[in-house]
């Protein structure tokens, strides 16, 4: 069965950055069964209620956007509840789709799942060939085993559950807790502030030598969709621009659309993670998608957004 306009349609995690963004995408294009639960309606960790949540409302179609996600200093201090949040939630919703008989799950990783060193750009074939960083090994593990459980159901049950690697995101409906954080959502709060307090100088962590791909969420979800209609092949898939740039440079370009004139000052004792994550999209520009807004621009909207921040619609069934 192919997604239809009328299809019942959940979203995991709808009201995250990640999640939202497929929600929109998916209300433009027209659908109209939506279906989501907030973290208080249905706690995705509890695989009882997870299990009661798909028997009542028998999605047809699960975008698997939810998880606990955090930057490099939420990862390596909340170990615990990465690899423990994150084995749950994959293992309750990919297992309550199954029994279901959900037709379609599109689950999502991310860029962390390769090693650590392994050549760049990271073919998709690179999985599980080398040791991973360790700031995010327990959430890379949970996402790896997210991957193994969609292989698994379709190799013993026969379920189209395909599974998708982003890379590092951005957008509106980011976490700008400078604690959790991601770099890019960082740095704008922290240059931002810089700026209104007339400060001479602003802090960035690590050495600024780090090289990171950035892609706006509406790209992903532009992606996702994509995917949802096109793809059914066990084997993952990239999501990525397939352009990276140093954390020196990023911010630098967040500088130039805030108009901070004042000094970046890089503290090297804060872990700068691994060197460089360079997704390989050819499997996916094959397919015919790739990503167009560039960085530049989408720094700017998601600047406006980090100043107006949108309420994100909650009326889904
Ligand atoms: O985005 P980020 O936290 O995560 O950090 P990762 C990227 C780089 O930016 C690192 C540097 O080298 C950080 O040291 N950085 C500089 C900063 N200033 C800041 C700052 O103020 N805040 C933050 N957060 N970083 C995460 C993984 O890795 O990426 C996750 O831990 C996930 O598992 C996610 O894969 C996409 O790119 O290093």
């Amino acid at each position: 069965m192919t997604l239809q306009k009328n299809s019942k349609i959940y979203i995991a995690g709808h009201r995250g950055m990640v999640g939202s963004a497929i929600l929109r995408k998916l209300e433009r294009e027209g659908y109209t069964n939506l279906i989501g639960r907030t973290s208080q309606e249905l706690d995705l960790r509890d695989q009882a209620a997870v299990s009661r949540f798909f028997q009542t409302e028998k999605p047809e179609f699960v975008f698997l956007a939810a998880a606990k996600v955090g930057g490099i200093l939420a990862n390596n201090t909340q170990r615990g509840e990465f690899i423990y949040d994150n084995l749950m939630i994959a293992s309750n919703i990919i297992h309550a789709a199954w029994q279901q008989d959900v037709q379609k799950l599109l689950f999502l990783g991310s860029s962390c799942i390769y090693p650590k060193l392994a050549p760049q750009p990271l073919q998709e074939e690179f999985l599980l060939s080398g040791p991973l960083e360790e700031t995010n090994q327990p959430y890379a593990i949970a996402k790896i085993a997210g991957i193994e459980l969609c292989n698994a159901y379709r190799a013993q049950y026969g379920c189209n559950f395909i599974s998708a690697m982003p890379t590092n995101l951005y957008g509106p409906n980011d976490n700008y807790d400078l604690n959790t954080s991601h770099v890019l959502p960082a740095l704008i709060r922290k240059i931002h502030e810089a700026k209104h307090r007339q400060a001479p100088a602003v802090e960035i962590w690590g050495t600024g030598t780090p090289r990171r791909e950035f892609l706006h969420v509406d790209d992903l979800a532009d992606a996702c969709y994509f995917l949802m209609r096109h793809y059914n092949q066990p084997d993952l898939i990239n999501i990525g621009t397939g352009v990276d740039l140093t954390i020196r440079e990023l911010a630098e370009l967040i500088q130039q659309t805030i108009g901070y004139q004042g000094q970046l000052q890089f503290d090297a004792f804060k872990p700068d993670g691994t060197p460089r994550k360079l997704l390989d999209v050819s499997r996916l520009a094959d397919l015919g998608w790739q990503a167009s807004i560039a960085l530049s621009d989408g720094i700017a909207s998601t600047y406006d957004s980090f100043l107006q921040p949108q309420v994100v619609s909650s009326g889904l069934g």
